[in-house]
């Protein structure tokens, strides 16, 4: 199997309004994501224990073998971004009244949600994610993975949502700022109608 770059679902300008330009698209997507998807398909290609497998597979396979390190990070890397691509949208920040319920359920009012999403996104130390997961007892919670960790490689559950803490992600638009990167995400960015269709999906 041949891993590609998935296609954006939105113009690589679309976001400059909501505070990602599309100078960080094009180096965010076009260079660190097909590099990714590259290295991915190299290593495939010259591994056949690897080959025929799903991207979800690698991930599950590679997650506890350290021999397979560099598949978790660029098989985990490739997942992460493609549902990142996802987490964002022109429209982003707004929550449909269902999944404000949801919200309010689980994390008590939705300012209480994008306190606990921003503070595991602002410590997760160093490069990483941070996410919001649906569990197999059907909650949702909030968590942090170190470099391309996630919530499939950590046995979490579902992952819904996902920002990117990577420096790479946030320098162009925000320089070393990323408390300001996270909240700009969770206000003008975020997905939030892509998160609920996962929910049922
Ligand atoms: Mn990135």
């Amino acid at each position: 199997m041949t891993f590609e770059l998935p296609q954006l679902p939105f113009p690589p300008n679309a976001l400059a309004r909501n505070g990602m330009n599309e100078e960080t698209i094009q180096y965010h997507y076009g260079k660190h994501h097909q590099t990714y998807v590259n290295t991915l398909n190299e290593l495939v290609e010259k591994n056949p224990n690897l080959q025929g497998k799903t991207l979800e597979e690698l991930i599950v396979m590679s997650a506890d073998d350290a021999s397979l390190t560099p598949v978790m990070n660029n098989a985990g890397q490739h997942y992460n971004h493609s549902l990142f691509w996802n987490s964002i949208s022109p429209d982003g920040g707004q929550m449909s009244p269902s999944f404000e319920e949801l919200i309010n359920k689980n994390f008590g009012s939705v300012q209480q949600f994008k306190d606990e999403f921003k503070k595991a996104a602002t410590t997760q130390f160093g490069s990483g994610w941070a996410w919001l997961v649906l569990t197999p007892d059907g909650k949702l919670i909030i968590t942090k993975t170190p470099n391309a960790r996630n919530p499939l490689s950590e046995k979490q559950g579902k992952a819904l949502l996902t920002i990117d803490v990577w420096e790479h992600a946030y320098y162009i638009d925000f320089r070393n700022r990323r408390p300001d990167f996270i909240d700009n995400f969770l206000n003008k960015l975020a997905n939030y109608d892509f998160a609920e269709a996962q929910m049922n999906g």
